[in-house]
C-alpha cells in the first residue's frame, strides 16, 4: 500500500524502530545540522525535531539516510526489487498469439494507474496565505558554519517547458534571502534552468511560473532527484515507484500543479534576468561550492496544512543522506543503463566519490577498445555525463568490493597507455575544473589487454588455490583447532 504522504513515512519509520524524536528545543541554525550529521555517520536513526527553535513546525531530517529506510521508502526488501520492476516493463516484447496478448493486459493495466491524476482538493491546501506569511516561519536549516544564511534543502520544484508545456519536478535547494525571496539554484545543466533558458530565448514573457512542494509520501520526493530524460515526468516515475498514482493538485496563483498530499508549497516566478549572489553553501562534494549568481525566486503565495512538517536534510563530507539516496539511484538506474549499454555487468559509485567523481564498472569486453567504447557511452549518457573518472574492469571483479577493485585495476594498467583523457560538461559543483562547467575527465582501461590493442605479452591468471585443496583444508582446519 503506497504511502499516502509524509505522515505515513514517519509512522512506518516509527514502527521499524528507524525514527528517533526529540522532544526538546534543538537550533536549526547548525544544531540540527549537528544532530544529523553525527545520526547518519554512526548509523543512527531519523530525526524528527518537535520543537525547533523559532518555528511551531516540527523537522524530519535523515528519513532516507540507510538502505533500510530507501527500502522503506520505496516499500521493498531490497531496492534491487525496484530494479527487477523495470527490467520487466523493458523486456516486455508484443506475445505471441492470443494468450501471450491476455497475459500481457493486466501489465499495461498497471502501467496506467502510474500517470498522475488531477483532484480538486488537497491538504497541501488546508491554508492559503497571499499575504502576511514569512519564509522565516520555517524552521529552514543553517546547515554549516560558512552557509551564507538558512537553505531549503529537500525541495521538489515544478516547472513546465514552455514549447512542449511538459512539466519537471527537481529537486533545487534554495537560499533564503528574505521573507518572501530564495535563490533558485537549478544548475545549467539542469530542468528548470533549461526551461528558463527556453523562455528567456521566446521573449514572449518576464516570468517564469515556479511551484515548489516541501513534504510528500517518499517516493515522490525520492523521484526529484533521479536523474531521468528531460521529457520524462517525475510525477508518473513516482506513480510507477509507489504503485499508485500521484495525487496533484492545482496551484492557487500559478499554472502549475503539485502533489496535493504535500506538507508547504510555494508558488510564486522567477524573474527571468534577475540574478543574485547564492551560496556558499557546504556541499555533498564536502567542500563548501563558492558563492555564484542564480536567479532569484519570489514567492507570492503558500499554501499548506494546518500543521506542517518541515522535511529536510543537509549534505556534507560523506557518507550522508544523499549518499543512500544515490546507492539507490545506481542500483534502479542499472537496469537501464545495461538497456543502452548492455555489455555492463555492474556498477559502482562509491560515497567518496560524491556520484560524480567515480564510477566503477565491470564489463563483458568483447572486442579490442571495448573498455573505451563503455566510457565514452557513459560520458554521453544523462547525467552520468558528469561522471570524473570512470574505471573499467574486467565481468570476474566485483566493483562492489573497492579493494578488490584497486588491486585489480592497479596491477592491470600501464598508465600512459590506459588512461583516457576527455573534455566536456563537468559537474556545477566541480571546484576543481579550469572553469565552471567544463573540463576535463578521465577513464582507466583496467581490463585485460588484448593482442588485437597490441598487448602481445603473455597475461598472467590470478592466484587462485585448487578447490580440492580447500576442501581438504577444511578438514584439516579443524583438525588443527584453528
Ligand atoms: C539533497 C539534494 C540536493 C540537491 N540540490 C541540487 C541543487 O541545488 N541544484 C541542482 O541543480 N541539483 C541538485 N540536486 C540534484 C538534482 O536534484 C538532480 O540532478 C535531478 O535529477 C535534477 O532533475 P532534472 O533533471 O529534472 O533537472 C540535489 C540532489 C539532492 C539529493
Ligand atoms: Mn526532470
Amino acid at each position: 500500500m503506497a504511502y499516502d504522504d509524509l505522515r505515513g513515512f514517519i509512522r512506518a519509520l516509527e514502527k521499524n524502530k528507524q525514527l528517533k524524536r526529540i522532544p526538546f528545543e534543538v537550533d536549526p541554525k547548525l544544531e540540527i545540522a549537528e544532530f544529523a550529521d553525527r545520526s547518519v555517520k554512526t548509523g543512527g536513526p531519523a530525526l524528527l525535531f518537535e520543537r525547533p527553535k523559532g518555528s511551531a513546525c516540527p523537522v524530519l531530517i535523515n528519513a532516507f539516510a540507510s538502505m533500510r529506510r530507501m527500502e522503506i521508502a520505496l516499500e521493498v526488501d531490497s531496492v534491487d526489487e525496484v530494479a527487477k520492476r523495470i527490467s520487466e516493463y523493458l523486456e516486455m516484447r508484443m506475445p505471441e498469439g492470443i494468450i501471450g496478448k491476455l497475459k500481457m493486459l493486466p501489465k499495461l493495466a498497471e502501467m496506467g494507474a502510474f500517470f498522475p491524476k488531477i483532484v480538486s482538493k488537497g491538504d497541501c491546501q488546508e491554508l492559503v496565505k497571499t499575504d502576511g506569511f514569512s519564509l522565516y516561519d520555517y524552521p529552514v536549516l543553517t546547515c554549516w558554519p560558512q552557509d551564507g544564511g538558512p537553505f531549503i534543502t529537500l525541495p521538489m520544484v515544478f516547472s513546465r517547458h514552455p514549447e512542449t508545456g511538459k512539466r519537471n519536478c527537481g529537486m533545487y535547494r534554495m537560499q533564503i534571502f528574505d521573507e518572501r525571496t530564495t535563490g533558485m539554484h537549478w544548475q545549467t545543466h539542469k530542468q528548470g534552468a533549461e526551461h528558463y533558458r527556453r523562455l528567456v530565448a521566446e521573449g514572449k514573457q518576464t516570468r517564469m511560473d515556479v511551484a515548489v512542494a516541501i513534504g510528500s509520501d517518499p517516493a515522490t520526493m525520492y523521484s526529484a532527484i533521479l536523474p531521468l530524460p528531460p521529457d520524462l515526468d517525475e510525477m508518473m516515475i513516482a506513480g510507477f515507484l509507489r504503485g499508485s498514482p500521484v495525487e496533484m493538485v492545482k496551484c492557487k496563483t500559478v499554472d502549475l500543479e503539485v502533489p496535493a498530499n504535500a506538507e508547504i508549497v510555494l508558488e510564486g516566478y522567477v524573474e527571468l534576468g534577475e540574478m543574485r549572489t547564492e551560496g556558499p553553501f557546504g556541499d555533498h562534494t564536502g567542500y563548501y561550492s563558492l558563492a555564484d549568481q542564480y536567479p532569484v525566486f519570489h514567492v507570492t503565495c503558500v499554501t499548506q496544512r494546518k500543521e506542517p512538517i518541515y522535511a529536510t536534510t543537509i549534505v556534507g563530507p560523506p557518507p550522508m543522506e544523499d549518499f543512500y539516496m544515490g546507492k539507490a539511484i545506481e542500483r534502479i538506474f542499472l537496469p537501464l543503463m545495461r538497456m543502452q549499454i548492455p555489455e555492463v555487468r555492474d556498477m559502482c559509485l562509491p560515497a567518496e566519490g560524491i556520484f560524480h567523481n567515480l564510477m566503477l564498472i565491470s564489463i563483458r569486453k568483447s572486442y579490442p577498445g571495448h573498455a573505451r567504447k563503455v566510457m565514452n557511452a557513459i560520458w554521453g549518457l544523462g547525467q552520468a555525463m558528469f561522471t570524473k573518472c570512470i574505471v573499467v574492469v574486467d565481468e570476474d571483479v566485483d566493483v562492489q568490493n573497492l579493494s578488490e577493485v584497486a588491486w585489480r585495476a592497479l596491477n592491470n594498467i600501464d598508465p600512459e597507455r590506459d588512461i583516457q583523457f576527455t573534455m566536456g560538461p563537468i559537474d556545477s559543483l566541480d571546484h576543481a575544473s579550469r572553469l565552471a562547467d567544463y573540463g576535463s575527465k578521465m577513464g582507466i582501461d583496467a581490463t585485460r589487454k588484448w593482442p588485437g590493442e597490441g598487448f602481445t605479452r603473455e597475461w598472467p591468471d590470478v592466484i587462485r588455490m585448487s578447490p580440492e585443496v580447500k576442501q581438504r583444508v577444511d578438514q584439516l582446519w579443524k583438525k588443527a583447532g584453528l
